[in-house]
């Protein structure tokens, strides 16, 4: 019996790839009834957040037989923001298909995924979808693709059109002719003689391209000879699978044109799950070992780790890195079926692995789960503050939190200390909106998300020698403190500074801490709104009374002095500052310099990203308030590719009218705080 294979569909969002999936099914007979995206009754999709936005939001599993090969089909979400579920899914598939629209302008959306291809080594190939509808000429949809996939590009099959539309191909290495039937298999017609002139020209441009990588091809061409058919068709597909070249197809997924080509071509081109196993340094035959690449807490029936067996069999109730597998579960998109065991290469859901996380390896022999192999997840790029709508929820929230985390690595959360918000990060607006619709429907939890505040400082530029007294006596015990201090500004970064100059007992030892202590509570929000830093109060001189006098009457006449001093002293704004780091390829580097300088940047210099053929990496500092939305624009910039991160270096002052509308903005929300 041979070994599940496995299949990641990628590629840019709404470009059909849920839909093939579909028609793998159908025309597999893994199901009897095709569904549609359109409809609502796709296999993929079936999650809540998916279904209600009609585009994928998660990986989609499913199983198949395609005469006689056991196929796991990875139905991958496309859009940007959602990248690390086709990067973790890609992680255990065997090959991938590239399905794309036949659109010159949207070509460039598929680069980002042809990146993670190529990082990943990923053998794959491309289907040119929904040719039922092209309007763009062909020749240049090709070189458009291959612009964003940056590899050399095999061309398998010759369209052949109507005025309109492309009704069938002819296979370049047979030289067979088929055309399309609508929803069943294509039909062999007769060789269009009338386009043999196009057709040769074609197939020898096909053959060129193939005897880059294989010198036998190329010393058969040289002698004008023909290479025989097996052969073409067992070097096209080494090439592929060495990562050399992407062979590209098309069709429609909707019109099920093509996905039969398409479903041949992974069978006997796609290399065996053998190959991507030792590729990742697992041995077929060894110890039972899986990888997760998938982690789903499902309302009812809890926690569900995606895995796919790297190495020997696996069966229900044993332990795997040190945790008992409580279910073993085949999937194909919401349904699932329990099996007693699972082997080399089966793609499967493990039930109620709580101490496992997307990425982990797990291995009969050992413990614990390995997660040596994990990536850390892609870095936030967009983050935005949550607050639950009910309080109650505040602590249920950060649980909740950390399971959509196990789920997807690329979000993240924390703790802003400076503005106490609660701090969702992520890839994207629609990436965050997401996380919290999943709050809502897995764990019944609503929170809303705004923009975050920059933590804004304040300093002082000017000194003063300010008197302060706190007294009162009405009845009883009384209440007197009485203080004077030098306010003085400090060097950046040099932080707050207390001294005490009191000789003679003007004020009594045991009240001074109280004095520094009232400074301390004051510079929590000065004048401006903002923590106080950067300055220091020198206690010159002061009064006490021996009966009123007490540590809360000396802290309170230091507050006093800070209320009236501070303002004297020139406050003025400072703006937290940070130094990041943007990666985009070369062609787009100059267009990121007009980008920073547009957002008050500065940039530091750049040079060539590391590892990254064809990348640079800019420094640059940037003002913190302006990384907000820096993704979006960066993106829209660089056909979706750019990233960057982000580290806080230093703060620096900011006047003018932005600093007004800081601090217009900090009064206003204090006033809705008070309000509330
Ligand atoms: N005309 C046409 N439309 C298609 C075809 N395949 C998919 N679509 C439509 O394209 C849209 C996106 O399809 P979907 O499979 O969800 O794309 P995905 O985002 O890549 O998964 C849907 O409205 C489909 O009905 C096709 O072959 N021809
Ligand atoms: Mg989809």
């Amino acid at each position: 019996m041979n070994n599940t294979r496995c299949v990641a569909l990628v590629g840019p969002f709404l470009s059909g790839k849920t839909s093939l999936m579909e028609s793998f099914l159908s025309a597999s007979g893994a199901i009897k009834r095709k569904g549609s995206v359109k409809d609502g009754t796709s296999v993929g999709d079936s999650a809540v957040e998916a279904r209600s936005r009609n585009m994928s939001t998660e990986v989609s599993v499913a199983e198949m037989n395609y005469l006689g090969d056991d196929w796991a089909v990875l139905d991958c979400p496309g859009s940007i923001e959602l990248m690390q579920e086709a990067i973790n899914a890609l992680s255990v598939a065997d090959v991938a298909v590239v399905v794309v629209e036949p659109s010159v302008s949207r070509a460039a959306s598929a680069a980002p995924i042809f990146r993670a291809l190529e990082f990943g080594n990923v053998p794959h190939m491309v289907y040119i979808n929904k040719v039922d509808t092209v309007t763009d000429p062909m020749p240049e949809v090709l070189a458009a693709i291959r612009d964003a996939s940056g590899m050399p590009n095999l061309m398998r099959n010759f369209p052949v059109t109507n005025e309109e539309t492309v009704t069938g191909y002819v296979d370049l290495t047979s030289l067979r002719t088929y055309s399309y039937v609508e929803g069943q298999e294509s039909r062999e017609v007769e060789f269009p003689s009338q386009l043999k002139d196009e057709i040769d020209l074609s197939r020898e441009e096909f053959l060129e391209a193939l005897s880059n990588f294989d010198d036998g091809i190329l010393e058969l061409l040289l002698e004008d000879q023909v290479p025989k058919i097996e052969e073409i068709y067992a070097k096209a597909a080494g090439a592929m699978r060495d990562c050399q070249v992407v062979p590209y197809y098309f069709g429609s997924a909707e019109r099920n044109f093509g996905v039969r080509r398409i479903l041949k071509a992974l069978r006997h081109d796609a290399p065996e799950p053998e190959r991507r196993a030792e590729a990742l340094g697992f041995n077929p035959e060894g110890e039972p070992t899986v990888q997760v690449f998938k982690t789903l807490y499902a309302q009812h029936s809890g926690k569900l780790s995606y895995a796919r067996v790297w190495s020997g069999e696996i069966a229900d109730g044993q332990t795997l890195g040190g945790s008992r597998i409580s279910s073993i579960q085949l999937m194909t998109g919401g349904q699932s079926r329990k099996v007693s065991n699972a082997k080399f290469g089966d793609v499967v859901g493990l039930g109620r692995l709580e101490e496992v996380r997307t990425g982990h390896v797990l291995r009969a022999d050992s413990g614990e789960p390995d997660s040596s192999g994990t990536d850390s997840g892609l870095s936030a790029v967009y983050s935005v503050a949550i607050t639950p709508a009910d309080r109650k929820d505040e602590v249920k929230l950060t649980t909740c939190l950390q399971r959509l985390i196990e789920e997807d690595p690329s979000l993240g959360y924390n703790q802003n200390e400076d503005t106490h918000e609660l701090v969702l990060t992520g890839q994207g607006t629609v990436h965050l909106q997401i996380a919290l619709e999943k709050l809502k429907s897995k764990f019944n939890v609503e929170a809303s998300a705004r923009q975050p505040n920059v933590p804004y400082r304040e300093t002082i530029r000017g000194k003063v020698t300010q008197h302060g007294r706190f007294k009162r006596q009405t009845g009883g015990h009384g209440m007197f403190g009485d203080v004077t201090v030098d306010i003085v500004p400090r060097p950046r970064g040099s932080g707050f500074e207390f001294t005490n100059k009191i000789v003679g007992g003007a004020i009594p030892r045991q009240y001074i801490p109280a004095v520094e202590a009232g400074v301390r509570e004051f510079a929590a929000e000065g004048p401006l709104g903002f923590p106080v830093v950067d300055f220091g109060i020198t206690l010159t001189d002061g009064q006490f009374h021996s009966v009123d006098s007490n540590e809360m009457s000396f802290k309170l006449a230091a507050r006093v002095a800070m209320t009236d001093g501070m303002p004297k002293c020139s406050p003025v704004l400072l703006e937290p500052i940070d130094k990041v780091t943007i990666d985009v390829p070369t062609d787009h580097t100059s267009k990121v310099h007009g980008l920073i300088s547009g957002r008050r940047g500065q940039i530091l210099g750049y040079e060539a990203k590391e590892g990254w053929k064809g990348w640079d990496s800019l420094h640059a500092y940037l003002p913190e308030s302006e990384i907000h939305d820096l993704i979006i624009e960066l993106r829209s910039l660089t056909q979706g590719l750019g990233t960057f991160t982000a580290e806080f270096d230093h703060f620096q002052e900011l006047v003018g009218r932005q600093a007004d509308e800081v601090v217009a903005k900090r009064a206003e929300q204090k006033k809705e705080q008070r309000n509330n």
